[in-house]
């Protein structure tokens, strides 16, 4: 993987660049789509391709562990070829869907156990397995195994935690390092900059996780509950300690504001459920602000659900039908809410790489962040 930095904000930290992947290139700074069970939920392939022109993809390595399985995967191929997205994918490791999924679990020095929530059905995962098994998923980027502590988090354990997330970096270290690719293209491993929402334990993590020099770095254990001041307070202490010539990725992060706010302190990359989880409940994501389609005041809004989008559903659905559709827990209600929300956030990262390029970004950033904070 090559990351080139094209242009810096003079106002801010923000950055725009390039990622050159086995399976094409990303623009920077990049939302990716949450494709955790190799299916961005309710949007087709050749949706993510040519209407909202996705650059790269997530998938979960505790969701296609457990189904369709490593037999299955390792058969196809990997999964590039199973669910036939070409493009660059990221593969998160297990090590926040085992904290957020599981309810019985044991977290040990060899890793941790835990039961699946699809049978009951007993697991180990260890830094060693969880790259074994990204091996064959076949992700261009893979992520460390870590331990994400929960908010709030005492102190000595987010202490005790960090250090431990750091001796599995090790050893997920030598494990993707003594291994090599299944399927023929280049693999890279991200580290997870841990540290609850304690200065101190962010800046040690980050020259930790920095000293690994591997090609790009993240910040986990965020958007936790944490309030959003003490997120971007440790953001800032991280991004001024990571390397500024690497590509940085904040994961399960977040609002269109909280997107916006990370990229001037310097983030990359981003992935979020929240686009396409909360398209199934309604909320979608506007130029205009943030509304809920279930809203009586929709019921006769017989205008586009965007104007002035570019995208098909966009133009040719209006807000009442969109509403009848979502009220009515009709399929295809969730398909356009989750495309148009999914559209929304890339046009909302685009845009920001345009205004980083052409010296403009904070003054825009400042208008959006107010567009943005508004519930229609
Ligand atoms: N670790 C991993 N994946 C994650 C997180 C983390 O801390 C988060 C926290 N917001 C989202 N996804 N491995």
């Amino acid at each position: 993987m090559k990351f080139t930095l094209q242009a810096q904000d003079k106002l801010s930290k923000a950055r725009a660049g390039e990622m050159e992947t086995a399976h094409g290139t990303i623009q920077t700074p990049i939302f990716m789509p949450v494709g955790t069970a190799a299916t961005v939920k309710a949007v087709h392939m050749h949706e993510l391709v040519n209407d909202i022109q996705a650059q790269i993809i997530l998938g979960n390595t505790y969701h296609l562990y457990l189904r369709p399985g490593l037999d299955v995967l390792h058969k196809a191929g990997g999964l590039h070829k199973f669910n036939n997205w070409s493009g660059p994918i990221l593969t998160d490791s297990g090590g926040y869907q085992v904290y957020s999924l599981t309810e019985v679990r044991k977290i040990k020095e060899e890793g941790v156990t835990f039961r699946s929530h699809v049978d009951g059905s007993k697991h180990l995962f260890t830094p060693e397995n969880v790259m074994d098994t990204q091996r064959i998923i076949g992700a261009d980027i893979i992520m460390a195994f870590d331990e994400c502590t929960p908010y709030p988090c005492d102190y000595n354990y987010a202490r005790r935690s960090l250090d431990m997330t750091h001796r599995w970096l090790k050893r997920c270290c030598d494990r993707f390092d003594s291994t090599t690719p299944l399927y023929g293209y280049d693999q890279t491993l991200f580290p997870i900059v841990q540290g609850s929402v304690y200065k101190d334990l962010r800046a040690k993590s980050a020259e930790v996780i920095a000293s690994f020099e591997r090609e790009g770095n993240a910040i986990g254990g965020l958007s936790v509950g944490e309030p959003a001041h003490e997120m971007y307070a440790m953001t800032e202490v991280v991004t001024q300690i990571l390397p500024e010539h690497k590509p940085r990725y904040l994961m399960g992060v977040g609002t269109p504001v909280n997107i916006l706010e990370n990229i001037a302190l310097g983030i990359d990359m981003f992935d979020c459920v929240m686009p396409t989880r909360n398209a199934r409940n309604g909320m979608l994501f506007t130029k205009e602000g943030i509304i809920n389609i279930k809203n009586k005041k929709w019921a006769d809004d017989f205008s586009p659900i965007e104007a002035n989008s570019d995208l098909l559903v966009d133009q040719i659905h209006s807000k009442a039908y969109l509403r009848h559709l979502i009220r009515s827990q009709e399929i295809l209600g969730a398909q356009i809410a989750s495309l148009h929300n999914l559209h929304f956030y890339l046009w909302l990262v685009t845009q920001a790489r345009e205004k980083i390029i052409d010296g403009t970004f904070y003054a825009w950033k400042e208008k959006m962040v107010k567009v943005l904070d508004q519930r229609l």
